[in-house]
């Protein structure tokens, strides 16, 4: 019987860091290795105490209960460390993707108020631009290693550190989310969020034990990856595998051939990958008992040749930033290709129609959830806080149906985000960087798949007066976009065009752009 998190009760106080990094020095587990990699390994007593030494440091920094701490680090024990002491001493750590722009992040400094930003020195050029450009800074700007970091102030601070005196339902941690138009939108979430994901769905369908181990391609700055690689492994006393690398198929083959993870979270894209690699060589995956899929739609070919190819299934599961983890999933026990999944113990679903009412079985709708990890609002955004939350169920903004044997199935999103590689791409950002071009007059960005079933964008583009296609311009904007953005979201295909198909109000009509969709 699984017990879901409807069945919970916390106590009056409760800080999410005493059962996730406390308890485990109460149970015995010190001498028990908590996260391994490049680095070495990290035993339980040692992430404890430097989980104190961390929040201890953060507290000699002059920061006040429920101060926001940005956070842009790289997969390593800092993150734990950090993320935890901030948690236990009270403090709100942000964790913020690593792949982003000095704008961006000007943008969330800004938005945040943040007191503190923590950055892995890697992250320096993009940092320091975004903190010169803020107004207001933040008053203290700290590399995680080297002179002057944190683990500076760490290693003078006491390991003893007493817990904030927290309630479940406080806010503890925030992630961005971002949105296709506005800016991105700060999730907040309670301590209580945490476990309740692990008991639906880590609990509920993973199964998971002491013993597993747990390998992510999924970064830890993702509510993804901060699941699959931290607090799923913390919540059973299990160990995690994480690597500062970018993902690829032999990053992934290597560390699993090496680590010999027990469960393994990756994305579509990476999965298709790892297939396309599997041509020339044979990973050994015998230690792997569960291959996750989320982000966005596994296409049923994949899993398919995968399967063939490695006699694993993958299991895929719809996840948001908003409800913290996955709510629809696949099980080992009750899976069908080219479906979401059903729905996870601990979570409600309903289908609605435009006129708000659940559509009749078999219909596509807007997919709306109900349960106990939902984020409690968007911060500074009491707009996009009441279109999306109401009366406790969320707004997904992608579209579903429920087939006759009450699988979900995905049918895209009502709005013209994408996912590109189980990574947000809004069309208008990429869009507003090629009209910077000189050449470009006008640009519409839509999403096409590509051979595997996989969502890249594509841009259409209307060119400006003396500019032509002959001097190599496509290789231009291409170079032009992978310098101004992220390094995911540059298009994979141009198109120039004479004009573009517009509303009568002048909105682009993208969904005339897109091909076999
Ligand atoms: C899309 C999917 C179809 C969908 C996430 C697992 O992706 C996560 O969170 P994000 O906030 O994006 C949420 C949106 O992504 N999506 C995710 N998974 C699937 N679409 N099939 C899927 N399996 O549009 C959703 O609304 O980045 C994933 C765990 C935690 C997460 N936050």
């Amino acid at each position: 019987e699984t017990q879901t998190s409807d069945e919970v009760r916390f106590s009056e106080k409760f800080n999410v860091a005493v059962p996730f990094i406390d308890r485990h020095l109460d149970e015995q587990r010190g001498e028990k290795t908590a996260i391994f990699g490049e680095f070495g390994e990290i035993s339980y007593y040692e992430l404890v105490e430097q989980v104190n030494r961390g929040g201890n440091a953060l507290k000699t920094l002059g920061l006040s209960t429920g101060d926001r701490v940005l956070m842009v680090v790289k997969d390593c024990p800092e993150f734990f460390y950090l993320f935890w002491g901030c948690i236990k001493a009270g403090f709100v750590p942000v964790p913020l993707n690593t792949l982003l722009k000095a704008k961006d992040y000007k943008i969330m400094i800004e938005d945040s108020k943040c007191t503190a930003i923590i950055y892995s020195p890697e992250f320096n050029g993009e940092i320091e631009t975004a903190v010169k450009l803020s107004n207001p800074q933040p008053k203290r700007v700290l590399k995680t290693l080297g002179k002057e970091s944190i683990s500076e102030l760490m290693e003078s601070a006491s390991t003893f550190l007493s817990v904030a005196p927290t309630a479940a339902d406080d806010d503890c941690f925030w992630l961005y989310s971002s949105g296709s138009t506005g800016q991105p939108k700060g999730t907040v979430h309670a301590h209580k969020d945490i476990p309740v994901t692990c008991i639906n769905y880590a609990d509920g369908v993973l199964d998971i034990g002491e013993k597993d181990i747990f390998f992510s391609a999924a970064k830890l700055f993702f509510a993804y990856g901060l699941g699959n690689a931290m607090t799923f492994p913390l919540w059973v006393g299990a160990t995690a595998v994480i690597s500062a690398l970018p993902p690829s198929p032999k990053m992934t083959f290597e560390i699993i051939e090496a680590y010999k993870p027990t469960i393994f979270f990756g994305v579509p894209t990476l999965y298709a990958a790892q297939l396309q690699a599997m041509e020339k060589e044979k990973p050994n995956f015998s230690s792997v008992r569960i291959f996750v899929s989320a982000g966005e739609a596994l296409p049923g070919d994949i899993l398919r040749r995968w399967r063939e190819k490695t006699g694993g299934v993958i299991l895929d599961g719809i996840g948001s930033t908003e409800v913290l983890h996955i709510f629809i999933s696949n099980s080992y026990r009750d899976h069908k290709a080219g479906a979401s999944g059903r729905l996870v113990p601990g979570y409600k679903a309903k289908i609605i129609g435009e006129d708000n009412k659940p559509v009749v079985q078999g219909e596509p709708g807007a997919l709306m959830i109900q349960g106990n990890s939902i984020a409690k609002y968007y911060w500074n955004n009491p707009k996009k806080t009441a279109e999306t939350i109401q009366e406790g169920w969320i707004n997904t903004g992608d579209t579903y149906y429920q087939d006759e044997e009450n699988y979900f199935i995905y049918c895209g999103r009502s709005d013209d985000m994408m996912k590109v590689g189980g990574i947000w791409c809004s069309p208008f950002e990429i869009e507003a960087k090629l009209i910077e071009h000189p050449a470009v007059l006008e640009a519409a960005v839509v999403a096409r798949p590509d051979k595997d079933e996989l969502i890249k964008p594509e841009a259409f583009i209307i060119l400006a007066d003396g500019a032509n296609t002959s001097q190599n311009l496509e290789a231009e904007l291409l170079e032009f976009c992978k310098k101004g953005l992220a390094r995911y979201k540059y298009p994979r295909w141009f198109t120039f065009v004479e004009e573009l198909p517009k509303t009568a109000t002048g909105k682009i009509q993208r969904f005339l752009l897109r091909k076999n969709m």
